[in-house]
């Protein structure tokens, strides 16, 4: 008989979860997680800077998961240099997995994306569910690569994989009274850590115009990169709405209501006089704490300069027109 010396056996194994996760936050707020996560996010500049063009690693796909139809390229942003993949992958926003912007891809390494259930509800025909698989088949697949400018005044450059909204839409049968969308993400204690904290009022929600949401650009992404989401993306659902700010791009989405009236938000919420419903990316209008006029590009090197943010961030020949008439300082 061998007998383990006690060395062997992981603290994973023998310590109930809850203290586990625990220590780890001990770990965390002790100061050690954060030296090694800014250490990471350092090296990731710097990678970008020497790697031009760095591809999906090899082997990424699980082999539970659902594998991509295939998809057709479009002519969208081609002008434009990729964020590399690292960085896209690796510098991310997803408060369920933790605040910083490290945390998400190492905090959602065990989560299941699949299988997946999306239900429609409100102000539609009837109420109905859709799986993942069913929705790859709802349309073909695209690429398109679009400008990603947060709030917090950095940028990136994505080749998103999706379809349009409009036709995930079309499945949905709303009704005339459909004025707004709704899009609700999961908010899982068991597989989200963040979520246990009081970090916002989950679940996550955010929310479009129904004009804004039936617009060409608006995009339900599934994938990057030519391959599936990665988890700490939104996996294996997220909406992409390119002129807006990032925040208005719900991740890992479980619900999608239709409303009369306009939608509560989760960033409105935690702070109405930072985030407005619109969100519409403006140069002319600064946050209360950033300025909105210039950007950091993600990637582009630790000696590259800030660039000019563009009004609806550059898309405002394809979209400005949903916006005449509104008063675009009040309605931020
Ligand atoms: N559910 C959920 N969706 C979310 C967020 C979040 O914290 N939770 N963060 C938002 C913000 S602020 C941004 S900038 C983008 C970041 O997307 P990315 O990590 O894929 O670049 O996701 C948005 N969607
Ligand atoms: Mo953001």
């Amino acid at each position: 008989m061998i007998i383990l010396p006690k060395s062997d056996i992981l603290s994973s194994e023998i310590t109930p979860k809850e203290v586990f996760e625990d220590r780890r936050r001990f770990i965390k707020q002790a100061g050690l997680g954060l030296l090694a996560t800014s250490a990471l996010a350092h090296s990731n500049l710097l990678l970008a800077a020497n790697t031009p063009h760095q591809a999906a690693p090899a082997g990424y796909l699980s082999k539970s998961a659902p594998t991509l139809p295939s998809f057709t390229k479009t002519s969208y942003g081609k002008e434009e240099k990729l964020t590399p993949y690292e960085d896209v992958t690796t510098y991310n926003n997803f408060y369920e997995f933790g605040t910083s912007k490290s945390e998400p891809a190492v905090n959602s390494k065990l989560f299941k994306p699949h299988p997946w259930t999306v239900s429609i509800e409100g102000e539609v025909k009837k109420n109905k569910t859709i799986g993942i698989d069913e929705i790859l088949k709802l349309a073909p697949l695209e690429e398109r690569i679009y400008r990603m400018r947060c709030v917090e005044g950095w940028s990136m450059v994505i080749p998103w994989l999706g379809f349009p909204l409009a036709q995930l839409i079309k499945w949905a049968e709303p009704n005339a009274n459909a004025k707004y969308i709704e899009f609700i993400s999961l908010a899982d204690s068991q597989q989200m850590s963040g979520v246990n904290l009081p970090i916002l009022d989950w679940p996550y929600i955010e929310g479009l115009r129904m004009d804004e949401a039936m617009n060409p650009l608006t995009l339900m992404a599934v994938g990057l990169y030519g391959e599936k989401l990665p988890n700490q993306n939104g996996a294996p659902m997220r909406l992409v709405v390119p002129w807006k700010y990032g925040f208005k791009g719900a991740k890992s989405i479980v619900k999608i209501r239709f409303t009369e009236k306009m939608p509560m938000t989760t960033w409105m919420k935690a702070g109405p006089r930072e985030y407005g419903f619109y969100a519409n990316v403006n140069p002319q209008v600064d946050h209360p704490r950033w300025t909105q006029s210039s950007e950091k590009r993600i990637g582009a090197g630790l000696f590259a300069g800030r660039i000019k943010t563009q009004m609806f961030n550059g898309y405002a020949e394809q979209v400005g027109q949903m916006y005449a008439g509104l008063d675009l300082r009040k309605n931020f």
